[in-house]
């Protein structure tokens, strides 16, 4: 019975070997690096450019403001977002990243909604070319995030990839309540908004 359901299996993965093989023109198995690389470069540019919506609608005179007294003002909430792609890119040229106030230099927040644009347009296409140039391959090896001795992650690269993306769109839930607050009309992400509808070719 098993087996039959190893048979069963393979000749399934046979079929969608081909098949993707015949829809892209690949060649070579070893290509399906390739194809996660292609997954991660589309779930990065779906995100970001969902994200990218919510930040314009950050107001330039509250970045100080919070909702509670708990929580991160606006400001470093949407820098921290403005600069998660950061990430990527240590998960792209480096086996780790160390996060250890001794060695670790954070990048300034950016300080007005410019900024935060700029900040996270630039961050993002990096990590897209670095997706082309630095992935095939690379993406089942381990990495880590740490502070000095103390390891907090370690994902194979492509996993670590997914988590970022997950984090980004983490933050961006709590920058639409902010904003919402803020009596700021919010753009739809995955369907429509109490302001506005979603649009027609969606
Ligand atoms: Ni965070």
């Amino acid at each position: 019975m098993l087996h039959q359901q190893d048979q069963a299996l393979s000749k399934s993965l046979f079929t969608i070997r081909e098949t993707v093989k015949e829809l892209l023109g690949l060649s070579e198995l070893c290509q399906c690096a390739h194809l996660v690389t292609l997954k991660c470069q589309h779930n990065l540019e779906q995100e970001s450019a969902a994200t990218r919506k919510m930040l314009e609608r950050v107001p330039s005179d509250k970045f100080d403001w919070k909702p509670h007294e708990k929580s991160t003002p606006l400001g470093r909430l949407a820098g921290h977002i403005a600069q998660l792609p950061i990430l990527l890119m240590a998960a792209l040229t480096q086996d780790e990243l160390n996060f250890d106030p001794e060695s670790f230099d954070p990048s300034p927040m950016p300080g007005s909604v410019p900024k935060l644009l700029e900040t996270f347009d630039k961050n993002i296409a990096d990590a897209i070319g670095l997706l082309h140039t630095n992935a095939d391959g690379k993406l089942g090896d381990m990495w880590r995030l740490r502070s000095g001795e103390q390891i907090f992650m370690e994902k194979p690269r492509a996993a670590m990839i997914r988590w970022v993306i997950s984090h980004i769109v983490h933050h961006r839930g709590q920058l639409s309540v902010y904003l919402r607050l803020l009596d700021v009309p919010l753009p739809p992400i995955y369907g429509p908004t109490a302001d506005e509808p979603m649009p027609s070719s969606v």
